[in-house]
């Protein structure tokens, strides 16, 4: 039979719609540190939800999944239908998945047991970060920890299994509900960043080899919290502010944490007198952005220690952070520490 090779060009008829996600977790599964395309089901698992979500979100003020659930989640945090939503939309897709043995969640009190005997791998995921803005067409994001077991399959999940340190995480990511969607992973060889094409219901290579600059100039702080925070934290800022930087702070942590990666700056959320370990929550908001922060060249710390490095005493335990180009996150330890 007679052949022709495929001639891929067609001028400007048809062009290329670059890399899909799915494409790419392939061509990068021989890097991961367990290549048997485990983690590759729960990042594929992870993105279906993500597109669900993205979906209701751009519905929200049409359909009824705005404003409060009804309840408070373990934090005391009023529930929004939203944070529901997506808690269901992503724990549902884990499960399906079949790959995630167990789910900690910052709207579930206790860790979800998946009842998966082979399961091999421990989702922390904040379904729905951001939740203030959800009702004002603002940016909001989901952020996700990935690790491996400690015990092996089959036997009853254990506190190690689930309290681990950031540094054991073998992926982590966030997806950026914004005027795009935009999914950014990392297996630990650098992160990537995708962008959704909703026409095609697929998220495409867009930001390859992300890297954060050394230097920033924008500083990120709730301003209202300065009355009650270490003044050498105040000190830090007024030398930023010397220094020529600007304030950006939009209170979704995934949308502020992604324009400083892309622009460099740093991103505060200190411990307060009210609050002496801060807001954010270690297993499933810092670790998962100090893990892209480090992959991307940045940095990220507690204001003492690296915040991959402290071990966690529970699963909703909160710490300060400090988090964004490295050479600021240095100034600010060394301003905090004298
Ligand atoms: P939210 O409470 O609206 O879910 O940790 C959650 C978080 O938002 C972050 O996304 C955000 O950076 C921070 O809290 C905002 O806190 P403040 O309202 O205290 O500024």
């Amino acid at each position: 039979m007679k052949t022709q090779p495929y001639k891929q060009d067609t001028g400007n008829l048809a062009y290329k719609v670059g890399v899909t996600l799915d494409r790419f977790i392939k061509s990068k599964q021989a890097d991961f540190p367990f290549a048997t395309g485990e983690l590759s089901q729960i990042l594929r698992d992870i993105a279906l939800a993500s597109k669900i979500v993205s979906r209701e979100i751009s519905r929200a003020g049409l359909s009824d999944v705005t404003g409060a659930f009804g309840q408070t989640n373990v934090q005391g945090e009023e529930q929004q239908k939203l944070d529901v939503v997506a808690n269901v939309r992503f724990t549902r897709a884990l499960t399906k998945g079949g790959e995630v043995c167990a789910v900690v969640s910052e709207e579930e009190d206790l860790v979800i047991d998946l009842q998966n005997s082979k399961g091999k791998y421990v989702v922390a995921i904040d379904p729905l970060d951001g939740s203030s803005n959800i009702d004002v067409n603002v940016s909001i994001g989901t952020i996700f920890s990935i690790y491996r077991r400690k015990t092996a399959t089959g036997s009853p999940i254990k506190e190690e299994d689930v309290l681990q340190k950031g540094s054991e995480q073998v992926a982590a990511g966030y997806v950026l509900y914004g005027s795009s969607t935009m999914l950014v992973y990392s297996t630990g060889n650098g992160a990537n960043g995708f962008t959704y094409e909703r026409s095609l219901g697929e998220f495409f290579l867009s930001h390859p080899d992300l890297s954060m600059p050394e230097e920033g100039s924008i500083y990120t702080i709730n301003e209202g919290l300065t009355p009650h925070i270490n003044p050498n934290i105040l000190s830090y800022l007024e030398a930023c502010k010397r220094a020529g930087a600007s304030a950006r702070y939009i209170g979704s942590l995934v949308a502020d944490f992604h324009r400083n990666l892309l622009k460099g700056g740093i991103y505060l959320y200190p411990a307060t007198s009210q609050a002496p370990n801060g807001k954010i929550r270690l297993m499933y908001e810092a670790n998962a952005l100090a893990f892209i922060a480090e992959q991307v060249g940045g940095a990220a710390s507690d204001g003492r220690q690296r915040i991959l490095d402290i071990v966690p005493g529970s699963l909703h335990q909160r710490t300060p952070v400090y988090i964004g180009s490295k050479n600021m996150v240095k100034g600010l330890e060394k301003s905090l520490n004298g």
